[in-house]
């Protein structure tokens, strides 16, 4: 999957999501291509890949076959794809994906499975306390997972940084060995492709 083919898939989406072929929830990816290609380097088909209501590009990369994504996007199921055979997981609860994939490196660590799990949240959800927990246990306790903050400054249409009264944000301040921050611009809005429904 090049930056290309991701780009594409998306536009597709959001066409096809423009155009009423899709009458569920999506939320789509733009401008951070080059780096989930990095991110992925890391990525082995033992480990796991946890998201939230925004996946597809996660997907993709797992290796998930492109008119899969598709068909369950088209089946409405954009905001929570699942598809445990290929080792990715979603949930469109704010925070709730970030136990599920502790979770899951405690389960891979107790049956001394290989593989480790990969955590991708907004910078909204790594903010909030289950966040916090989830990150401070997963280092005590030394397990298989590493936690993606994908910073696009907004939650919904909240600024981050304003509604915390904080310039810059956690992950921001001071790296920390289980987690890779990074920041991207994106042309869609938080939900939908622009022109339907959105919020
Ligand atoms: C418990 C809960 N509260 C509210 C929502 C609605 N909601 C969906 S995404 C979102 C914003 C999250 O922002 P961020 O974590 O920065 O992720 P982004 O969508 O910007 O990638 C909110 C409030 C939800 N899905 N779950």
């Amino acid at each position: 999957m090049t930056a290309t083919d991701l780009i594409n898939f998306e536009t597709e989406i959001a066409d096809l999501f423009n155009t009423a072929k899709i009458r569920a929830p999506v939320h789509l990816y733009y401008g951070n291509e080059e780096r989930m290609i990095e991110i992925f380097r890391d990525v082995r088909p033992e480990d796991w890949v946890c998201c939230s209501w925004r996946s597809h590009y996660q997907c993709l990369l797992k290796g998930v076959p492109p008119a899969e994504v598709r068909a369950e996007i088209l089946a409405g199921r954009s905001i929570s794809l699942c598809f445990p055979q290929y080792r990715v997981v979603s949930s469109a609860i704010v925070g709730g994906i970030v136990p599920i994939a502790v979770g899951i490196a405690l389960g891979l660590k107790r049956r001394g499975e290989p593989g480790r799990v990969h955590c991708f949240m907004g910078e909204m959800t790594s903010e909030t306390g289950i966040a916090h927990e989830s990150i401070k246990y997963s280092f005590n306790h030394k397990l298989p997972i590493r936690f993606i903050v994908e910073d696009n400054g907004k939650s919904v249409c909240t600024d981050t940084r304003e509604s915390w009264n904080q310039p810059a944000l956690t992950a921001e301040q001071a790296s920390h060995p289980m987690v890779v921050y990074y920041k991207y611009e994106t042309k869609y809005p938080h939900a939908g492709a622009g022109v339907r429904v959105q919020f």
